[in-house]
């Protein structure tokens, strides 16, 4: 099925300047992204980001990290695209995350794991709204399609 996953390129990807690589294996992987912004991320923003850790002992070392530089969000759309796009990003601790995952290869750390990606599709939905307005997304069929998927495929 055809699925978006909200996608952040948080503040050590920007600083590391690995933000081309990182949007790269999306685009190399036939995901297409279909809204992106480069946004300060407000101490507000992060709590209803991460709604679900605000009362966890992490969650203030996790806000000053998300808010200290700039994030790069995005939409990110595609057949299954939140498992691919977690398989993608691999485990949460760059210690643990497989080799040929975006943290597996570039992170050795568990709060500067250089990506979030939504977990499932409601979550999904629930994060696209806090980053964009519905206008700012921008979905099309591009034009290599008939080379990524077979035509009965998801577009
Ligand atoms: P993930 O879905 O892999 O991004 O991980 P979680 O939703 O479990 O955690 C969100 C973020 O909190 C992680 F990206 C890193 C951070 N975190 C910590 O800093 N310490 C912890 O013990 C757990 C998570």
């Amino acid at each position: 099925m055809l699925e978006r996953s909200l996608v952040l390129l948080k503040p050590d990807c920007v600083q590391r300047r690995l933000v081309g690589r990182v949007i790269s294996r999306f685009e190399e992987k036939g995901l297409k992204i279909i809204a992106v912004k480069l946004i300060a991320v407000t101490p507000e923003l992060a709590r209803r980001h991460y709604a679900e850790h605000v009362e966890k002992p992490f969650y203030p070392g996790l806000e000053t990290y998300i808010t200290g530089g700039p994030t790069i969000a995005m939409v990110v759309e595609g057949p299954q695209a939140v498992a691919v796009v977690r398989k993608m990003v691999g485990a949460t601790n760059g210690l643990e995350a497989a080799s040929g995952t975006v943290r597996g290869d570039f992170s050795t750390s568990n709060q500067m794991n250089l990506v979030h990606a939504s977990d499932g599709p409601e979550s999904a939905a629930r994060e696209i709204g806090v980053f964009f307005r519905e206008d700012e997304l921008c979905p099309y069929v591009p034009t290599i399609r008939p080379w990524l998927r077979a035509p009965d495929a998801d577009a």
